[in-house]
Formats: structure tokens, C-alpha cells, sequence
């Protein structure tokens, strides 16, 4: 397959400013007429190239006439008109499609008994011959007509124009939909089915009252408020914090079984992953509650960044995605708890992003070329993205920052636009009043092209004389594929000091830009030791420390830091040093005394008034930060020791866990978000108590399968899981039995019983795949199940390699028919080079076996990335 290549884009030499499409869905097939109103850019003439995957072209006409079949011709992918007129036109294309056998999820396709679309990023041409390319807007009018009895519900983008029965055939109907903001194709959509609709309103700042619409499948009714909720309140935020208004009559979002990823931001017709709108605390998580929230969020504020303001190419997918994510998780906190969200954020970013970096698909933030453009909604396009806007925010503060979104918005409305663009926004905006920028732009901006995580290393010198603390301080960006060596990043490090009473003094934002520089911290206390450093607060960038901190200092740190991220992560150092040492076979035995000691303290003082954030820092550090930390790779003995080490804590701070859970359960039956943090601290609990084999904590985990509150259920669900015993079984089965008839509940029992070590684990893992109640074609459903292999280490690491190749064997069958889906799930390879020569080799023949096999484009990029 091609490569596309960011140094070859070329504007479209055509604008369409309109489009007409007249959908007739018949019983087999749907037949789709589109009418372009074509403009040529260009006083030369050039071909007119039109995109289109699986289309039955019927006919084409320019301006009423029909052109001949020797005027085009026609690949499996392209149409080319070879001398379109060179004045505006009309061409209007008829074609078929056949949404009931798409298996790919992309385009239109069949849903249960919908039909549903999904066009981001270039599923429109599996609709209709078109550019397909995000700098083509356009305004959308949309017939749709269909039998009225299945398909009762027809919607697409913009405003209602008219709907109703059809002269000719009283038992079809259709509805007209005008979208009067120009767009690109991949936020058209297109639903028609017979859905239940909820509905609810909202009053924007300037008085229009828009209708929030919620359609999901009969029956799904009563859980549908949490997401409405969520809406309205993303409304609210996004009016009172980036004065951005709602600018349509309605909004709608629809619910859809199988869906490849979690959402979509079609203009006006939002169409999500039914497991991000069906909750409530019974049957969704304190976790999931917050998830569904900052989704329905995220796909919102989409509105303004990303639909509003698209983006030039997918090269400039982060422009988007990366300032959406920004904007969501800056929601989140307002609503929440600042720390818990950005630890939260943190530890993700460590643990996904970092690992995606330092592996064979690492690639910048802004791409310089990709095969397949779906590989690229990344961590890294994402999470990382979130990161280098929250930089510009920490360099610049609130004020100037959102100086430079405003001018940012109303420069680039309607239109297609670049990371430049913004970037060049915000500093202009940021110093509109003269100020300085204070630091350089264009070498912040290799953040988006330089990929791989920056080390900082940071040597200390203390004048205990002249109470000054010097840090040498120099960053290193190790090789990355396609990019052997590194420039000097803009770095920004937030620093304090703490002594024994608190922080000393203000914090301090240094602008790191150099190789190595010298940074002092000058009138300190005069004292034989030197202070201890709070640095990188709030996490203020992505990089990793490379810095040698005494016990003690973190002990310091984790007791009195003022900025609860630095305080975290210091609890997170003494964590990794533990769990580090035990997995070498060197368990640092007075180290464990210590952060047991603290810990204890920290219970029982009383003096965490958060309990969230308290659940923080009992929180161990994630699987994919210790194995980076590891020279070799060992999942299964991680594995292993966070059980060990678990189990130790249960018997060693019995008492004051049994205090803790005690506490705890006074909040249990707080209704969301109160209580979150209780019952997040009975997870752990539990999962201490019952590794330490505690059996009167076993008997209530199981209760609380039955109980009242999904969060506590699958708290205890997880801290059953590693522990061979009956109440295992039982609480899965109890489970399956309460939530056998409600799919998006069930993927949680699938990946709960994929996941489940036991000797046996393999074997069960099939007879899953084989489950009455296992939908194939869900992709819900097949992550459910593999990825709960993926994430069962002594099954899916097994020596001899069975667990790889029945994954291998697994993604091979999947590519087939749903290419998305399994190009994403085949990154469970990516880390082989990692482990141990044994697990190398077996991982390495499953690689093989995968690149022997027919693949689709998209997993075929994956693969041959991860080949040496
Ligand atoms: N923009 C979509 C993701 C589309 C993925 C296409 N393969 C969801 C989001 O980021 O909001
Ligand atoms: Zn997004």
C-alpha cells in the first residue's frame, strides 16, 4: 500500500461549497445519489479524482448530461474524471452499497437492527464517490427515505427541514436534514432504525434553546440520564470557561452496539459506543460514571475544536484530538478533584503513552507519514498531544493561554487549519498586549515532531554555606525509529522546595532548553542537609526523571509536598524501588517497614481528608512502567510480586485496613460522585485483606457481587480474581446470572473470566470465544476476551508460546473482517523485543506467523513496524 506523506500535500484543486444526497434504504441495499456542486480551483485543467471503496457505480451525469464511459475510469479505489468542465458544474453519481454484509464497521453498516455510520477518517467514500479528504467542506442536505415500520427513526447532521410519509408508498417515509455549517465528510453521518428517544433541553448563554436528544434501543431508556447529563453540564463548562456556545437547534446522540472505538463527533449526531451512554451507579462504575462523562464531554467540545475548526490533513489529527483531550481532562478537574484527575492522567500517560513511545510504533505528534491513517489515533496523537497544549498552558498561564485560544477560534472558524496555525494563535494571543513570549516557538514546536520521551537528568550540588541549591540539569531524547538523534526540547519544570514544615518559599518555573544547563535556587535555609526538591510538579512535562532521591527525601516529600502530584509520585518512587527489588529476588525488606509505616500513618491520622486521593497513593504503579524499568522484561514475576507484596501489606497492616474498610462503609450507598473515593479504597482493601487471605473479606467481596453498587461489585471482582479459592467462582457466576441479558454489562464478565489466571486458562479462553452469548462481530465483545488474555500474564506469556499464537491465530481471522479492530489489538506484540530470550523467540514466531498471513493494510503497517 501507498504511503502518504505530510511534505506532499497539495490543496484540492476542486471546492464543492454544496452537497445533495438522496439515501433510499431498499431491503438488500441502499441507493445513494450524491449532487456536487463543483467549483475548479485552478485555471489548469486537471483531472477531478473521486474516492470510493465498495461502491456499485450506476451512472454519472454533469450537468444533466451522462458522460460517457470513456470520459472516467474506474480503480477499486478511485474514480477519475479525466476532463471535467472547467467552469462550475453539477455532477451527480448514483451508486449502491451493501451496509447489511459490512463487517468493517466503516462507512455505513448494519448495527442489531440499525443503521449507523461511522466516516472518521475516510469511511465516506465507503458511501459515495467524494475527495474524502478534510479540507474539502461542504454544506450537507440529506434525503433518507426507508420503510417506516423499521426504520422509524431516520437522522442525520444539522436541522430537521421536513418529515413524513411518501405519496407514492404510504408504508415508506423520509426525512430531509439541512446542516447549514460546511464541513469535511468525516463528520457526516446517518442513522435510521427504530431506536427509543429521551430527551432533554438546554438554554444556551444567548437564549437559543436547544433540544438534547439521546436514541438508544427499546428497553435502554432508563439509563440514559447520566449521559444527559453529562451533555448539559460540557454545555455549561464550555460557555463559562472558553465562552464557546452550542450553535444548532438540536443535538442528538445515538447508541450503537457495535461500534469500533468509543465515540464520534459527527456534527450534530454524535454516535457513541453503547458502553459510553448506558449507566448508572447499578450497573456502571464510579470509574465508568467519570469516563461516560468526560466522553460525552470530550465529543462536545469536539464542536468548536475539530468540527468548527477542522483539520487541514490527518497529519494535523493532534490539532484536534490532541486540544479536545486538553479541554476534556481541564473539565474533568473542575468537576472533580484537580490532583485525582491529573494523577489519574498521569499514571495513563506512563503506562500507555510512554510504552507506545519506547516501542517499535513510536512516532511523533505530528506524523510525517503514515500507510494507514487509522493507526494513528494514538495515545500518542491523544494523550500526548493533551500534554504539549498543557505545556503552552504552563508557560503561559490561564489568562494569556486563553487570550490565545479566543484568537485561536475566531481566526481559523470554518476553517480547515494546521498545529501551526494554532500554535502561531496562541503565542500571537498570548502577547497581544506586548509581553514576551519567554521562549522559542518554533523550538517548542519540535515537541510535534521529534517523537520518543525526553529523559531530564538532574544533578544536585548543595552550598550549605550560602543556602543555595544548584541542579545541573540535561535532556536526552533516546533513538526513536526513523529518527537516530535529537534536538533540545523547551522543557517547562515547575520546582519548590520543602522542608520540614512545608514548602519554603514559591514555586518556580524554569524553561528548559538546552542540552545542560544550570538552574540555582538561591536564599535556602542554611542547613547541613539540603532541602528536599519538589520537581516536575503537577507533572509539568512529559518526560522521565532521572534524579537519585534518598528514602528519606521521598518519605519527606510524600508526607509534606504541597502539590499532590509531586507528593504521589514520590509515594509511586517508593513504590517502584519495592516492587523493583522483590521481582529481582532482593526484596528490600527495611524499605518495606518504612512505606508500611507511612502507609499506616496515613490511615490512621486521619490527615488525608481526600479519600481519593488517599486510594492515590496506596495505588500501586502500573505493569507497563516496571517492565520499562526493568532491563529484562519479566510480566509473569511482576505479576507475581504485586500479589506477594499485596499479600504482605494485608497481614501487616490488618488492623488499620479493617479501620479503613470500616470507615469506608459508612459512605458506601453515596450516590456518585460522593462515596467514589470509599469505595475505591474498599477495592483495595479487599484486594490486600484477600491476598493475605483474609476469608471473612472473601465472603463480603462476594456479597457485594449482589449488591447495590457496580463499583463495589467489580472491586471485588478484582481482588477475588487473583486468588484461587471458591468465592472466585462464585462471584463470577453470581455475576453472569445477574447481567447475563445485558451485552455492554456481560463484556465486563467476558474480560473478567479472560483474565482469570488458571491452569486451564487457554482452554477457557476458547469455550469464551464459543459462549452462546459472545458476539463476533461486536468488537466490545472480542477486546472483552482478548483483551483480558493479553492482560492474564501466566496464560498469555506461557512459555511454550501457546497464549501468542492463539492470539496470533485469533487476530489473523478478525483482520478479515473488521481490519480496525484487529490492527489496534495486534500492538499486544509490539513489546517482544523486551522480554527474555525464550519469551523473544515465541513471541517473535507469533510476529511471523501474523506477517505470513493475508492482512489487511492497516494490520499489515503494524506488523512489518514490529518486525526487525
Ligand atoms: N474522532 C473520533 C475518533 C475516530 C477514529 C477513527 N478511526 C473520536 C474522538 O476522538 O472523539
Ligand atoms: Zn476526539
Amino acid at each position: 500500500t501507498a504511503t502518504t506523506r505530510l511534505a506532499d500535500y497539495r490543496p484540492y484543486p476542486f471546492q464543492i461549497p454544496n452537497i445533495e444526497l438522496d439515501v433510499v434504504v431498499e431491503e438488500q441495499h441502499i441507493a445513494i445519489s450524491s449532487s456536487m456542486q463543483i467549483e475548479p480551483a485552478l485555471t489548469t485543467k486537471v483531472p477531478l479524482v473521486l474516492q470510493g471503496l465498495n461502491l456499485e457505480l450506476d451512472s454519472i451525469v454533469i450537468n444533466g448530461s451522462s458522460v460517457p464511459t470513456d470520459a472516467y475510469s474506474l480503480s477499486s479505489s478511485e474514480l477519475v474524471l479525466h476532463q471535467p468542465p472547467i467552469h462550475p458544474f453539477e455532477l451527480k453519481i448514483i451508486c449502491r452499497i451493501d451496509p447489511f454484509n459490512n463487517t468493517s464497521l466503516e462507512g455505513l453498516y448494519a448495527s442489531e437492527s440499525m443503521l449507523t455510520s461511522q466516516c472518521e477518517a475516510e469511511g465516506f467514500r465507503r458511501i459515495c464517490f467524494h475527495p474524502d479528504r478534510p479540507d474539502v467542506l461542504s454544506r450537507y442536505r440529506v434525503r433518507i427515505e426507508a420503510d417506516r415500520t423499521r426504520y422509524p427513526v431516520l437522522l442525520s447532521n444539522g436541522n430537521l427541514v421536513s418529515k413524513g410519509p411518501l405519496a407514492k408508498d404510504p408504508m415508506r417515509h423520509e426525512a430531509i436534514w439541512d446542516d447549514p455549517y460546511p464541513k469535511p465528510a468525516y463528520l457526516f453521518a446517518l442513522v435510521a432504525g427504530a431506536l427509543q428517544e429521551v430527551q432533554a433541553h438546554f438554554k444556551t448563554t444567548s437564549g437559543r434553546s436547544v433540544l438534547l436528544r439521546l436514541h438508544v434501543e427499546n428497553g435502554d431508556e432508563p439509563y440514559t440520564s447520566h449521559a444527559l447529563d453529562s451533555l448539559k453540564k460540557a454545555m455549561t463548562w464550555d460557555e463559562k470557561v472558553y465562552g464557546l456556545e452550542y450553535d444548532l437547534d438540536e443535538y442528538n446522540i445515538v447508541a450503537v452496539r457495535h461500534f469500533n472505538m468509543g465515540a464520534m463527533e459527527n456534527k450534530s449526531l454524535n454516535i457513541f459506543n453503547s458502553k459510553l451512554v448506558l449507566a448508572d451507579s447499578e450497573c456502571a462504575t464510579d470509574g465508568e460514571l467519570e469516563r461516560i462523562e468526560s466522553v460525552v464531554a470530550h465529543e462536545y467540545f469536539h464542536n468548536w475544536t475539530g468540527n468548527r475548526i477542522t483539520c487541514r490533513d490527518w497529519f494535523q489529527l493532534s490539532l484536534k484530538e490532541g486540544l479536545t483531550v486538553f479541554r476534556d481532562q481541564s473539565f474533568t478537574a473542575d468537576l472533580h478533584s484537580k490532583a485525582v484527575k491529573r494523577i489519574e492522567d498521569v499514571s495513563m500517560l506512563r503506562n500507555t503513552q510512554f510504552r507506545e513511545d519506547s516501542g517499535p510504533t513510536s512516532h511523533p505528534v505530528k506524523p510525517s507519514e503514515y500507510k494507514a491513517i487509522d493507526n494513528f489515533y494514538t495515545t500518542t496523537i491523544y494523550e500526548k498531544g493533551a500534554e504539549l497544549i498543557r505545556m503552552l498552558h504552563t508557560l503561559l498561564g490561564q489568562q494569556r493561554f486563553m487570550a490565545g485560544m479566543a484568537l485561536y477560534v475566531q481566526r481559523f472558524d470554518g476553517t480547515a487549519a494546521t498545529t501551526e496555525d494554532f500554535i502561531h494563535s496562541i503565542a500571537e494571543g498570548a502577547c497581544a498586549n506586548g509581553e514576551q513570549l519567554g521562549f522559542d516557538l518554533d523550538q517548542f514546536q519540535r515537541w510535534y515532531h521529534q517523537s520518543g520521551t525526553p529523559q531530564v537528568c538532574v544533578k544536585r550540588h548543595w552550598d550549605s554555606q550560602g543556602g543555595t541549591l544548584t541542579l545541573e540539569v540535561s535532556q536526552f531524547t533516546p533513538p526513536t525509529p526513523g529518527q537516530p538523534s535529537k534536538a533540545p526540547l523547551v522543557i517547562p519544570m515547575a520546582l519548590a522546595v520543602i522542608g520540614p514544615n512545608g514548602r519554603i518559599g514559591e514555586e518556580k518555573l524554569v524553561v528548559l532548553d538546552q542540552d545542560t544547563q544550570s538552574v540555582s535556587l538561591r536564599d535556602l535555609p542554611r542547613q547541613a542537609k539540603p532541602p528536599a526538591l519538589s520537581i516536575f510538579r503537577r507533572f509539568s512535562a512529559p518526560i522521565t526523571l532521572q534524579m537519585d532521591v534518598s528514602v528519606d527525601e521521598s518519605l519527606q516529600l510524600l508526607a509534606l509536598d504541597d502539590d499532590p502530584v509531586a507528593r504521589w509520585e514520590a509515594g509511586q518512587r517508593l513504590w517502584r524501588k519495592i516492587l523493583l527489588a522483590r521481582a529481582r529476588k532482593q526484596a528490600d525488606k527495611p524499605l518495606e517497614e518504612r512505606l508500611a509505616l507511612a502507609l499506616n500513618q496515613l490511615i490512621t491520622s486521619g490527615g488525608e481528608s481526600d479519600p481519593s486521593f488517599l486510594a492515590m497513593l496506596f495505588g500501586m504503579p502500573g505493569l507497563a512502567e516496571l517492565e520499562a524499568a526493568q532491563d529484562v522484561a519479566d510480566p509473569l514475576m511482576l505479576y507475581q510480586v504485586y500479589q506477594s507484596l499485596k499479600s504482605w501489606l494485608g497481614v501487616k497492616l490488618s488492623d488499620p485496613l479493617q479501620n479503613l474498610l470500616e470507615r469506608s462503609r459508612l459512605n458506601w450507598g453515596a450516590q456518585w460522585p460522593a462515596g467514589q473515593g470509599e469505595r475505591m479504597l474498599t477495592g483495595l482493601t479487599w484486594s490486600w485483606l484477600a491476598a493475605a487471605g483474609d476469608c471473612e473479606v472473601r465472603k463480603e467481596a462476594v456479597e457485594a457481587v449482589n449488591g447495590p453498587s457496580m463499583s463495589l461489585a467489580r472491586a471485588a471482582l478484582r481482588a477475588l480474581q487473583p486468588v484461587e479459592c471458591n468465592e472466585r467462582d462464585e462471584a463470577l457466576k453470581s455475576f453472569y446470572e445477574r447481567w447475563q441479558d445485558r451485552p455492554v454489562i456481560l463484556d465486563t464478565w467476558f474480560a473478567l473470566e479472560a483474565s482469570t489466571p488458571r491452569s486451564d486458562g487457554l482452554e477457557q479462553i476458547k469455550q469464551l470465544l464459543d459462549h452462546p452469548r459472545f458476539d463476533p462481530m461486536a468488537p466490545n465483545a472480542i477486546r472483552a476476551v482478548l483483551g483480558g488474555l493479553a492482560s492474564n500474564p501466566p496464560v498469555f506469556h506461557a512459555i511454550d508460546g501457546s497464549g501468542y499464537n492463539f492470539m496470533a491465530d485469533q487476530l489473523i481471522a478478525i483482520d478479515q473482517r473488521n481490519p480496525i479492530t484487529a490492527s489496534r489489538m495486534v500492538k499486544v506484540f509490539s513489546r517482544w523485543q523486551t522480554y527474555a530470550p525464550s519469551r523473544k523467540e515465541a513471541m517473535h514466531r507469533a510476529i511471523d506467523q501474523l506477517a505470513s498471513a493475508e492482512l489487511s493494510a492497516n494490520t499489515r503497517e503494524v506488523v512489518t513496524l514490529m518486525q526487525p
